[in-house]
This record gives structure tokens, C-alpha cells and sequence, in this order.
């Protein structure tokens, strides 16, 4: 008997096949060894996603940080997140900053609306990077959980340059860094002191995640929040600051706690590493900066 095929995999209009049912893609990873998913261009169906979750009620949050010089990169950010993040679906941006007079003003699709938190600015930009942690916690408990499903976390230097939908939605959501998902695991940049919170040994880890983009829902960020929060205090008080600073503590937060969802690095890319096409599709990417003209 032939199999009837059907245009499962939908790519938002822009790859579709005729598939039988199963991954089409088997160039890459689609499933982690704990099974949660790796999510690639050509691994799922946005209409059945969409349908699945309640428009009505869902509700994501964004945050990102706009410390300082970082102030710049909100513009382009918010702009393209319009234009690709979860469209029609409703969305609250959660903005920190220590320059609310410097947010630009934006329009907003339906449901979707800003709200900007005034926070003091840490003076290293190291800190400014890992007390991120401290604060996504807070507000998390205080006010995200009863305003949305779901919370992404992200850093600001980073624009949408492709659709980016329900497919990102799990419990907890790790995304692979782009410099290390073709890596073996002696050449992730671990924490490799003993001494440190952050510390992998050589045996153990399963992927490089970036700390530019996670999440779930509230509760699943609030416990991966606070955990980093403490595992960074815990190695000041040693004098202890990790490798990749949050990133660390975020990796081993998720070597002990396997996210549900994996997000491959079409979810964060970052030109540096060129323009493979197993990439298929670049959808949010980092926009060139100079770290000295910007952190100090
Ligand atoms: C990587 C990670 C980042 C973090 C960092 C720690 C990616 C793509 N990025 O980025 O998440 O783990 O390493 O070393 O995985 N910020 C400000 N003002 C400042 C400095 C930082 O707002 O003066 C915020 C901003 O949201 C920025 C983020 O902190 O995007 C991380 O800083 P970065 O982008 O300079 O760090 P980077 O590129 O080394």
C-alpha cells in the first residue's frame, strides 16, 4: 500500500513538502537523548501549533535588558519582533533599563503592548550580564506569573530576521550556542574549576547553550532564575566568577535539569560563525557590536 503523503512540515510558507508522516530532517539532531524536542526548520507544523494553544488566553512575555550603551539595540529588537515574534498571538514586552527617557516609542500589533522597568545599572558589564538572573527572578514571581504563560529571555543586541512562532513554546527552553552545536563535549567552554558552582567536569554535559535566549514558563524560569542567582553569589562570596559568567551557571543549571524543548541555533546565530545552510533559516541574529565602544 503507498503511504499517503501530506505537506506536514510547515515552514511558514516557504519550505513546504509533501512528507509521510516523520522528521524530514536528517541532517541533524531532532531529538535529544531525554526526547525532548530540537527544533529545526522543517520539524513541525505551525498551523497544528497554532491551533493546539488557545489564542484567546495565551500570553508570552519577552524580556530583555537596555543597560546602558545597550540602550541602541531596542529599536531594531522590538521593530523586527513585530514583524516575526509570535505574530498574532498576544506579547508583552518586559524592558529593563537605566535610561527609560532613551526607549524609543513603537506601535504595537494587536494585543501586544511594552512595559518598561527602571532599573540602576550595574557598573561591570559582567555584572550587568549575570544579575540579569537576580531580576528576571524577582519580577517573575511579582508580576510575570500573573500576566504570562510563557517568558523568553533574551539579549538585546539581537534582531528577528525570520519567523519565530509557538514552536519555541515549552516548559523549559534551552537554545543551542551557534558556536558549539557541531562541537564534542571536551570542546564545550564549561566552567572547568572545581571550585565554581558553574563547574562540568570533562565526562559529563550534553550540549553548549547560549545565554542570549532561554525560557518556559513562568515557574520553570523562575526556579532556573533563582538557582543561577545563588550559584553566582555562592562564587562571589569565593571570589569565584565563571568562564561565560551567566552562560556557565546556565549550562550547568541545565545539565541537571534537561530542558523540554532544545532550540537550535536558527534561534540565535551569530554571523561570526558564517552562513552554513544547515541553517536553513536564520531567524534571530546577533547585530554586530563593538563590546569595547559599548561596555565601557
Ligand atoms: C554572551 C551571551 C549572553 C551572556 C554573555 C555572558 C549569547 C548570544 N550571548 O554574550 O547572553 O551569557 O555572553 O558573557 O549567547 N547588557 C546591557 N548593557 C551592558 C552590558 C550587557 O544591557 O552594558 C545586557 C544586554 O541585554 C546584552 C546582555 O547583557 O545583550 C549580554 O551582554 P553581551 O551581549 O555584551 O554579552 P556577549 O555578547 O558576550
Amino acid at each position: 500500500m503507498r503511504l499517503r503523503t501530506v505537506p506536514l512540515y510547515d515552514c511558514a510558507g516557504k519550505t513546504w513538502r509533501d512528507t509521510p508522516n516523520g522528521p524530514v530532517r536528517t541532517d541533524v539532531q531532532t531529538l535529544t537523548p531525554w526526547l525532548a524536542p530540537v527544533v529545526w526548520n522543517g520539524t513541525y507544523n505551525i498551523g497544528i501549533l497554532n491551533k493546539q494553544y488557545n489564542k484567546k488566553t495565551l500570553r508570552i512575555g519577552l524580556t530583555t535588558f537596555a543597560m546602558k550603551k545597550y540602550i541602541v539595540f531596542l529599536k531594531p529588537l522590538i521593530e523586527t519582533a513585530e514583524m516575526f515574534f509570535m505574530v498574532g498571538h498576544k506579547v508583552n514586552y518586559y524592558i529593563f533599563t537605566d535610561r527609560i527617557n532613551e526607549v524609543p516609542t513603537f506601535s504595537f500589533g494587536d494585543g501586544r503592548q511594552l512595559m518598561i522597568i527602571q532599573l540602576p545599572a550595574y557598573q561591570r558589564w559582567q555584572d550587568v550580564s549575570m544579575r540579569r538572573m537576580e531580576t528576571i527572578q524577582d519580577y517573575s514571581r511579582q508580576q510575570f506569573l500573573h500576566e504570562v504563560d510563557y517568558l523568553m529571555c533574551v539579549d538585546v543586541d539581537m534582531k528577528f530576521t525570520d519567523d519565530v512562532g509557538l514552536e519555541i513554546i515549552g516548559d523549559l527552553v534551552g537554545s543551542l550556542h551557534p558556536g558549539y552545536f557541531k562541537s564534542s563535549r571536551d570542546q564545550y567552554p564549561y566552567e572547568r574549576r572545581a571550585l565554581s558552582q558553574a563547574f562540568i567536569p570533562n565526562d559529563e554535559g550534553d550540549y553548549y547553550y547560549a545565554g542570549g535566549h532561554f525560557g518556559g514558563n513562568v515557574q520553570e524560569v523562575i526556579k532556573l532564575t533563582n538557582h543561577c542567582h545563588h550559584a553566582i553569589l555562592a562564587d562571589k562570596a569565593n571570589n569565584i566568577e565563571a568562564r561565560w559568567h551567566d552562560e556557565s551557571y546556565i549550562n550547568k543549571y541545565f545539565l541537571h535539569h534537561k530542558p523540554t524543548k532544545v532550540l537550535s541555533p536558527e534561534y540565535i546565530w551569530l554571523y561570526y560563525y558564517g552562513d552554513p545552510p544547515i541553517i536553513q533559516r536564520k531567524r534571530f541574529v546577533e547585530v554586530p557590536k563593538s563590546r569595547i565602544l559599548l561596555r565601557y
